[in-house]
């Protein structure tokens, strides 16, 4: 349901969510009219049911309204919501001075469609270790990776992810399926991370930053350049 009302609106009608902040659709659009039953060729959500999907989206809340964590809300890993990845991000970015200095070192890339690990419709397949050796030993800092999705030993689709918060759009017509087709482009909807966390200080936890690199994402953090001169 979600994926047909909003996969167009990332600019590429390809199955995949790219921008899911785009996405405004809400529960409370699909739920029952008065006695109707919710049936697979005409599918709706009880009362109940509505209730509980905006509270899952929404995420927990204290009694002042302030996020304990962030709703559950794309891109499609179901363990740990990527919304945290990016607020952490954006938190580390507010305390490096702005996007500028916080990608000299770090560069967050969002996988459309993966799962935790790995997994999802999405192209879960991507190179990390070698854009992070590029960026320490060439000075090759990435700015896209090249993602592909491997069925049965065979690549069936790339596609470019490129550095948060440019999306991947088919901007040239070119099948959805090849990386070719795709150009990075602003999101439709800029997505405010600055949580109004509970606790001020969540986000920055080693915990919280750990969980975080694996969520949906690969956060590239450039490691030292180890000297062969002690300087
Ligand atoms: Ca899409």
């Amino acid at each position: 349901m979600v994926v047909t009302a909003c996969d167009g609106l990332d600019g590429t009608k390809d199955g995949l969510i790219a921008d899911p902040f785009a996405c405004s659709r809400q529960p409370r659009s699909i739920e029952c009219a008065p006695g109707q039953t919710s049936t697979a060729a005409s599918f709706c959500l009880t009362a109940e049911q509505v209730s509980t999907v905006t509270k899952l989206y929404r995420g927990p809340a204290d009694s002042h309204g302030r996020l304990l964590y962030p709703g559950w809300h794309g891109l499609a890993d179901p363990a740990i919501s990527p919304v945290g990845t990016i607020a952490y991000y954006q938190a580390v970015q507010n305390f490096m001075g702005g996007a500028a200095r916080t990608s000299d070192f770090a560069r967050l890339f969002m996988l459309p469609g993966v799962g935790h690990c790995g997994g999802g419709d999405g192209p879960d397949s991507f190179n990390g270790l070698g854009a992070l050796v590029d960026w320490v030993e060439q000075g090759q800092a990435p700015t896209s990776l090249l993602t592909g999705k491997v069925v049965n030993g065979q690549v069936t689709q790339t596609q470019p992810v490129y550095q948060y918060p440019l999306i991947a759009v088919d901007t040239t017509g070119g099948p959805v399926t090849q990386a070719s087709s795709y150009t990075p482009q602003q999101p439709p909807v800029s997505f405010d991370a600055n949580v109004k966390w509970a606790a001020p200080s969540a986000p920055a936890t080693s915990r919280s930053a750990a969980g975080s690199a694996e969520s949906g994402s690969a956060a590239l953090a450039k490691p030292a350049r180890p000297s062969r001169h002690g300087r």
